[in-house]
């Protein structure tokens, strides 16, 4: 049966164009798990809350406070960046992707992290107290870090927000998102054909649709036997916060009866999907 998710990162993801000298842009976002819980465009001055618990448990004046924390490093950043570029010599054009959260563990404690990439390629990392270059980064990485490192109060803040802020904010959008987080919605699931693959062959496809949250089960059977030749394609989203999934099977035309394709999600229970293959999928 599906593999259960224990845990529930809370992850800010952000996206860092630079064109020119002159040009350039920022855009943010951040998940919790898998639902888009806020947005932060290059043009707005403000985080946009996407979901109604998305301010967690924190007051309005704690989040006006973070907001400005935020709207400095945002500003500070680009112009760091305009700086390294000119000393580092580092050419235009390029992109900068940054990706920082926080995830509880087992037994009352969480993890943070904040990383940094150039060109889809990791640069840096914060770790514990200081900047670290990674380990295949280009030799300015290592100045970079060199230089970030002298600045002690941003060393403190990103401890603050990574270690303190992230965690307690992450333990009120639990609690105030809870319900959206724990829905169970029901897949939907229909065969038919495929593309042959060859003379006197069948492909059966099973479509698996509209289910939340993500792990689920399916596979194509003889009676009780899964058979092996069964092919997943990847869990992909739909455009309503649910999954689809297209599994498939390669068989002889003669092989397609008394096959069936079963599918398992916590939002059945043990009532699984079965549908049984017959000509009428054949089209
Ligand atoms: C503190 O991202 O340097 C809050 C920081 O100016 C929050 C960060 C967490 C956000 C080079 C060239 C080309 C490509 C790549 C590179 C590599 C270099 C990449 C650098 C990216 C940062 N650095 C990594 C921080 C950027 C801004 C800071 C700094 C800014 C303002 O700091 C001044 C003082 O220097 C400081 O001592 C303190 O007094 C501060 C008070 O406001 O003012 N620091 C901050 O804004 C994601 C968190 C998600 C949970």
């Amino acid at each position: 049966s599906p593999a259960p998710q224990r845990h529930l990162p809370l992850r800010y993801l952000q996206i860092s164009s630079f064109a020119n000298s002159s040009w350039m842009r920022t855009d943010g976002l951040a998940w919790l798990r898998d639902l888009q819980a806020y947005t932060w465009r290059n043009d707005s001055d403000t985080i946009c809350f996407l979901k109604p618990w998305s301010q967690g448990t924190f007051s309005d004046q704690q989040w006006k406070q973070l907001q400005q924390t935020f709207q400095v490093y945002r500003r500070s950043f680009t112009r760091d960046i305009r700086e390294f570029v000119k000393m580092l010599h580092v050419d235009y054009p390029f992109e900068i992707q940054v990706s920082a959260g926080c995830e509880e563990l087992p037994g009352n404690t969480s993890e943070s992290f904040l990383r940094v990439a150039f060109q889809g390629r990791d640069v840096l990392s914060f770790q514990g107290t200081s900047w670290v270059s990674a380990p295949d980064a280009p030799p300015w990485g290592q100045m970079a870090c060199t230089v970030l490192n002298q600045d002690q109060g941003t060393r403190e803040t990103v401890q603050w927000l990574l270690h303190d802020i992230c965690p307690r904010f992450l333990r009120g959008i639990l609690e105030t998102g809870k319900s959206e987080l724990e829905k169970q919605v029901k897949p939907e699931a229909w065969l038919s054909s495929g593309p042959s693959p060859g003379p006197g062959r069948l492909l059966l496809v099973c479509r698996v649709s509209g289910f939340y949250p993500k792990p689920v089960w399916v596979t194509w059977m003889r009676g009780e036997r899964e058979q092996s030749g069964t092919q997943q394609g990847d869990i992909v989203p739909n455009a309503d916060e649910t999954w689809y999934l297209r599994v498939t099977l390669d068989v002889t035309a003669g092989e397609a009866t008394g096959l069936s394709c079963r599918v398992k999600h916590s939002s059945l229970g043990d009532q699984d999907i079965i549908l049984y293959w017959d000509r009428s999928h054949a089209s």
